[in-house]
């Protein structure tokens, strides 16, 4: 006979959103549970209806995705495009279903109890079975479905569980995430039991003045309530009672037929510790619901923060405060299981966040694993939580298709009624990138209506114009919208709503140029409030490249620091044999798939600094607290003076007592040497505590100040080697093995390539730029070498005076570029040196990679570190390792020898072993064999970042100009 279940064909019925599955709550029931993960038997079907094989089980660790699990059903990684051509809600026939069986032992004291099923996620349908007999579906990629299977098991006998998980589905259609499409079961799978009368939902509000109302949904699984039973709390250990008055309005109500099963607690919390990011204080609720003879049948137990959201004009306040969100966007993943994150890893993520400055996350595109919530509460992160709708590729259709109304309303539903009681929830967002249609607005009724303590947000719906997206937005959440755009509306005095991109400076290999400027932009502008970086991850998955498999979990410990063990590589789109992908634009987060910081992380820690200096004058530093509720009395910091003749100079800092918004003036505890150097004064601000997400002594910002500019160079003394020169006009050095000559050109960003730089480039010629000699001169001991650098677009003039002086060689160079040589790469010398000076030591900005537009992270001072270290290695290669900011830098071996370098002005440098061509002639990092040598770039002009790969690209200011760009240098041996 056939499965009815089966028969159904519920993955082509859109309408059909679960069957038999319990309604959503807010009771944690894992405390008590009976985990059910580990290895189960599995099978892959080719199909969901192809028939089962009684034999050739393999196993499949629970929770996990059979995609890196050894199966021939590869990760694939599509963004927008559907993975298969059907309409929604149609689907392939080719569909990986995969089958999973277990055994359960119900323990014999349940018997009598209410049993219920927890499967955390599966996607994207999951049809269950216990005993062959059929229990019921779910949809909904993300959240739990929770099942009752008290009358289908017997407890003290063993049962067969078996889940059936079927890939695609009409829901994938409005599951079409940016990430890697997956198959399994993504989360944990637990079973409890609770005494049939039972509390079915506990919902708790708690303002910020000390209120807080509990509302009780109380059930019995036999049907009828019994009578006489109550609930009774507490708070923190304050016992709590039930409401009367409501008691009594509920029975007085004539609406109400008899008694419903709903009770309230309500209480006012004198002196109350209110919860936002800062200060995330927690209660401890316990809710007790008894039985008329004072027994009690059912607990429910969770952690309480008093906050209030709420939107005034076009400010979102947290507790009264216009606070910034400093947000990111994170998804579910982890480089070795594809998409199943443990708690321990969601904590280390979070952390993190925190640890540079972050203090919120939106769960893009879906609602995250239930511990993400509990983390975010503890840890103080304000979270926009979104629901699993995104209908990218069929997006038009979809949004408005009454055949997936339900769907809509029942994920956004689903999610609230899960979350509820987060204080770190203060958004509810309606899904991602699905058009915007009468399925958004029934969804945001329920809302409205469900939970009015909380605004609601649609990006889709602000497209109709941010200062009126309608019922489904109270946030003007644009995505990639460029900052001028996002500064008229601000000033045009028609904003209605906040202003909060809900994704904006895309992380997508080196980039994140302009975040500072974005920053200076929100922080003096009225109704600019923040936004979400896209994105937290580098979706690079662990793959062996012997056979193109991902290492699955036996790849622990075969990475490290971003890069891989010699084997294996961060897959990105196509590496797993996809016929179409969207190739590396799955790596465009703020972490590399390993969770090591990328250099943005740096620069964002301190555009969010909590203490600044606000200014230098005779009279001190001026410091200002920056956050929004606490004092600084958690910091502790020390002074740090950078001085041009090499010293750094330091002082134990004193943090002034300040509120938010306050600033105080210091006295500065260093005397300036009188030899009129430029010196830069640096904050390092550590934390004076533990914290929750960091230790004692972490840093959290080190604010500079600039105390003197530099005096002009020291002169030179004549004398010196003479300079020697090959056939071509080229300089002969002992320490370089390639002479300095013209470089235009960097190896394409990726927001070079995607946004349109790179290929203009390319036709321009600057890829392959050929050098003819068309001059040497010699006037005394000084030579003037010019050269021709012709490209397809024209010839760039470029011409170097070498002067040797006692010690060493002074280069003053000149490059002259025509107007068809606009916003070029870069305007600089290029030259490679001897093996073996493996440390880099500079003076300027540093110690982590900057650039022209991505420089506000990196203190000016003394800075030292190996050559290797310097370089970092973005999943698809490309430019990256410069330092902004360079007035000097020395290259030495072991022994000390080596050259130095010092430039006329703070200029871009970068020491790697890697010529430019070098990285462009591979795809992933695996396949870089560094030189011997290093390879040495010093730019009189250099082209910010941008974040063209998906948004704006950098301002005029950081581009290269045509026209005569002049710089020098001089060169010593060491
Ligand atoms: C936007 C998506 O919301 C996000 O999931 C991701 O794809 C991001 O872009 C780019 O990495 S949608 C895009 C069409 C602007």
């Amino acid at each position: 006979m056939t499965d009815p279940l089966i028969a159904l064909r519920p993955w082509q019925a859109p309408e059909l959103t679960s069957w038999r599955r319990l309604p959503m709550n807010a009771v944690d029931r894992r405390p008590g549970a009976l985990g059910l993960d580990g290895d189960w038997r599995f099978h892959l079907l080719p199909a969901p209806d192809a028939p089962l094989p009684a034999d050739a089980w393999t196993t499949s660790a629970v929770p996990g995705v059979w995609t890196v699990q050894g199966t021939d059903d590869l990760p694939g990684y599509l963004n927008v495009r559907m993975p298969f051509p059907q309409f929604p809600p149609h689907t392939p026939d080719a569909d990986p279903t995969g089958v999973y069986e277990r055994e359960i032992d119900v323990p014999a004291e349940w018997a009598g109890r209410r049993i219920v099923l927890q499967v955390g996620a599966a996607e994207s349908v999951l049809l269950v079975h216990v005993d062959g007999e059929p229990v019921g579906v779910s949809k909904d990629s993300h959240l739990a479905a929770e099942f009752d299977l008290s009358g289908t098991v017997r407890p003290g006998r063993p049962s067969t569980l078996r889940l059936t998980v079927v890939k695609w589905s009409d829901a994938s259609h409005i599951e079409d995430q940016d990430q890697w499409w997956h198959g399994g079961i993504t989360r944990s799978v637990l079973l409890y039991a609770t005494d049939p009368l039972h509390l079915a939902d506990v919902g708790v509000r708690a303002g910020r003045d000390g209120r807080l109302r509990v509302d009780c949904q109380v059930r019995d699984a036999r049907g009828a309530l019994p009578a006489g039973w109550y609930v009774t709390g507490d708070l923190d250990g304050r016992p709590l009672t039930q409401d009367t008055e409501f008691d009594r309005a509920n029975a007085e109500d004539e609406r109400v037929s008899g008694f419903l099963g709903e009770a309230r607690i309500e209480t006012v919390v004198p002196d109350v510790r209110t919860w936002n990011a800062e200060t995330p204080e927690l209660y401890t609720l316990t809710v007790r619901l008894h039985r008329a003879d004072g027994t009690v049948a059912d607990t429910a137990t969770q952690r309480v923060g008093f906050r209030d959201v709420e939107i005034v004009g076009r400010d979102l306040l947290v507790n009264g405060e216009r606070v910034y969100i400093r947000g990111v966007n994170r998804h579910d993943f982890h480089p070795l299981t594809g998409r199943t994150v443990s708690r321990e890893d969601m904590r280390a993520d979070l952390a993190l966040l925190k640890r540079f400055g972050f203090n919120a996350i939106r769960t893009a595109h879906y609602p995250g694993d239930p511990a993400l919530y509990d983390l975010a509460d503890e840890l103080g992160l304000y979270v926009v939580d979104e629901a699993d709708i995104e209908a990218h590729d069929h997006a038009h259709e979809i949004a408005d298709d009454p055949r997936y109304l339900a769907a809509f309303v029942d994920r956004v539903a689903r999610m609230v009624l899960r979350d509820k009681n987060h204080p770190c929830v203060i958004v509810w967002s309606l899904g991602n990138e699905s058009d915007y249609g009468a399925n958004h607005d029934a969804a945001a009724g329920w809302v409205r209506r469900h939970d009015p303590s909380r605004p609601v947000q649609y990006e889709g719906a602000a497209k109709r114009g941010w200062a009126d997206p309608g019922v489904a937005s109270d946030i003007a959440c644009p995505m990639y919208a460029p900052l001028e755009e996002c500064l008229a509306h601000a000033l045009s005095g028609t904003q209605t709503k906040p202003l909060i991109q809900c994704e904006y400076s895309h992380a997508m290999g080196n980039s994140n140029g302009t975040l500072a400027d974005h920053w200076a932009a929100i922080e003096a502008t009225p109704g600019l409030q923040g936004g979400f970086i896209w994105e937290f991850w580098d979706h690079g998955i662990l793959q062996r490249v012997s056979d193109g498999r991902p290492a699955g979990p036996a790849g622990t410990g075969l990475y490290g620091g971003g890069t891989t063990a010699p084997g294996y590589r961060w897959a990105y789109g196509g590496d797993f044999g996809e016929a179409d992908h969207d190739g590396a634009f799955i790596a465009d987060g703020v972490v590399f798939p390993d969770r090591t910081p990328k250099p943005v992380l740096f620069e964002h820690r301190e555009i969010a600094a909590p203490v600044r200096i606000e200014s230098y004058r005779h009279e001190g530093i001026v410091l200002g607290n920056h956050q929004h509720f606490r004092g600084l009395e958690w910091l502790a910091a020390t002074w740090e003076l950078a001085l041009a003749d090499g010293r750094t100079l330091t002082a134990p800092a004193h943090l002034p007592a300040l509120r938010p918004g306050e600033t105080a003036a210091v006295q500065l505890p260093f005397a300036l040497p009188d030899d009129g150097g430029e010196a830069w004064l640096t904050l390092r601000v550590t934390t004076a505590e533990d914290q929750p997400w960091a230790p004692r002594g972490t840093e959290v910002c080190s604010p500079r100040t600039p105390l003197r500019p530099a005096g002009p160079p020291k002169p030179t003394r004549p004398g010196g080697e003479p300079v020697r020169l090959d056939g071509d006009g080229l300089l002969v050095h002992p320490l370089l093995t390639a002479a300095p000559t013209l470089s235009l050109w960097r190896a394409p960003t990726d927001n070079d390539e995607l946004g349109g730089t790179a290929p203009r480039w390319r036709e321009l010629g600057l890829d392959a730029l050929v050098r003819k000699l068309s001059s040497v001169e010699r006037d005394g001991a000084r030579v003037t070498v010019v050269a021709e650098y012709a490209a397809a677009a024209g010839v760039v003039l470029h011409r170097q005076v070498f002067t040797p002086f006692a010690g060493g060689l002074r280069i003053d160079e000149s490059a002259e570029l025509p107007p068809e040589f606009s916003d070029v790469a870069r305007v600089g010398s290029v030259f490679e040196t001897v093996a073996g000076l493996d440390l880099l030591e500079w003076f300027g900005q540093g110690p982590w990679e900057s650039y022209p537009d991505r420089a506000a992270g990196a203190p000016v001072g003394h800075h030292a570190s190996p050559v290797d270290a310097l370089f970092t290695p973005y999943l698809r290669p490309q430019e990256s390792g410069g330092r902004h900011g360079v007035r000097r830098f020395t290259l030495s071996a072991p022994d000390a020898t080596g050259l130095a370098v010092e430039l006329d002005a703070p200029r871009q440098v970068s020491v790697t072993r890697f010529r430019a061509e070098d990285l462009t002639a591979v795809t992933h990092h695996d396949q870089l064999v560094p030189r011997a040598g290093c390879v040495v770039h010093l730019d009189a002009a250099h082209r910010g970042l941008g974040t063209a790969s998906c948004g704006p690209d950098t301002f005029a200011a950081y581009l290269v100009p045509t026209g005569v760009h002049r710089w020098s240098w001089t060169l010593r041996a060491l």
